[in-house]
């Protein structure tokens, strides 16, 4: 019936079976359908948000642009009030219910609020209930503030000014050079949305690991402590590493996102000239480090490539599909009763039995 027919019947179930590029027809669609996500997981409702979220990726995943509603036919993943929302957009240019969401005082105040690093929607819920609507309200009414929710607002502005790729490189460099100052051969990877291809993207994701098992132990605070003593650092709080093989695979669950690696959720500050903060000479940005031991090094990488979308699907795919438990440390195989080591990424595609998805390609 329609060029997109064809491709259509293609459509796996799961996004890791799909490939996602950066750049996709669908805009509108999914710009529409991502803002009932985002408006639903404001409101607490995590499966509701995971099938707006789940659609969006769906069309992300179409190969051209949907022109009638007809056209989705029995698409997977696309329920009922998603297929209404993208009838609207197709027909009249745009959704009524996105257009009031996007309106509404509760979803524009709980945006402003969680744009906060470190503050999540459970804070700023709270905050919304108690009647606070801008981030002067914050500070006239002395709300109590995290260190890091200070440093947060402090730098609010300039931590939501998108991280050019160039800046992101600039400082994989000066992270780079600090490195070989402790730990000659060790490599720093960059990780997140710029491996994925975006251009620019809210912070800088960078894995650190040494191809000699059991070198990287200590670096990470060598490193965070030389380029603080440089003026680099504005802000920074480290996580040791917890993860032990000996408590054994962990259900996938709440905590999936999460890993027990060494790292240090961090604001560097970069010189920069141009626009913005031009004038100050510098900026602000968020930067995650990573320590990953060799051993889990492809396990971490895949882990902090994201899309946080592909992330679960690919988690949910192992445990459903395959009986195997996936994170950032380890795949374990639950029928067998082993460990699946992995020296590439290909590999751990290799184990699931899921053909590679190479980094460009997981924008789900
Ligand atoms: P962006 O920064 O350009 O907005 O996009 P991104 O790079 O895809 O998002 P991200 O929030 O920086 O997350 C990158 C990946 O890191 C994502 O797939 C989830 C993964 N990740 C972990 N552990 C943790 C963690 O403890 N915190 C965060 N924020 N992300 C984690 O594997
Ligand atoms: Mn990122
Ligand atoms: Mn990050």
């Amino acid at each position: 019936v329609t060029a997109l027919a064809p491709l259509r019947q293609q459509m796996a179930p799961y996004a890791c079976q799909r490939r996602t590029p950066l750049l996709h027809s669908n805009q509108l669609l999914t710009e529409a359908l991502e803002t009932l996500a985002e408006e639903a997981g404001f409101s607490g409702s995590e499966g509701r948000s995971l099938a707006f979220t789940r659609a969006a990726s769906v069309l992300k995943a179409l190969p051209g642009r949907l022109s009638t509603p007809e056209e989705l036919g029995p698409l997977p993943g696309i329920g009922e009030h998603s297929r209404r929302v993208i009838q609207d957009v197709l027909e009249d240019g745009v959704s009524v219910e996105v257009e009031r969401v996007k309106l509404s005082e509760r979803y524009r105040t709980m945006k402003l609020f969680t744009k906060i690093f470190g503050v999540g929607v459970r804070t700023a819920s709270r905050w919304y209930q108690e009647g606070l609507r801008t981030l002067v309200d914050l500070q006239e009414r002395n709300t109590k503030l995290t260190r890091q929710q200070q440093a947060g607002l402090r730098h609010y502005e300039d931590l939501n000014t998108p991280v050019e790729r160039g800046e992101a490189e600039s400082i994989g460099q000066m992270v780079q050079e600090a490195v070989q100052r402790f730990l000659p051969g060790a490599s720093v990877t960059l990780a997140g949305g710029f491996r994925r291809g975006k251009p620019r993207g809210h912070d800088v994701d960078l894995l650190l690991m040494h191809p000699e098992a059991g070198r990287e132990v200590g670096l990470l605070s060598r490193v965070v402590s030389w380029l603080d003593s440089q003026g680099l650092i504005l802000y920074q709080h480290s996580q040791e590493n917890s993860f032990t093989l000996h408590e054994g695979p962990e259900a996938p669950g709440s905590r999936d996102v999460l890993d027990r690696f060494e790292k240090c959720f961090s604001i560097f500050r970069l010189e920069v000239r141009g626009s913005p903060g031009a004038a100050r000479g510098w900026k602000a940005v968020r930067v995650d480090l990573v320590v990953a031991p060799v051993s889990q090094f492809p396990f971490a990488l895949l882990g902090w490539t994201g899309s946080r979308h592909f992330e679960r699907e690919l988690r949910r795919f192992a445990g459903h599909e395959r009986k195997m438990v996936l994170n950032s440390h380890t795949l374990y195989d639950t029928r067998r009763n082993l460990f699946l080591p992995a020296a590439s990424e290909e590999e751990i595609f290799q184990h699931l039995g899921l053909e590679y998805v190479p980094p460009a390609q997981r924008n789900a």
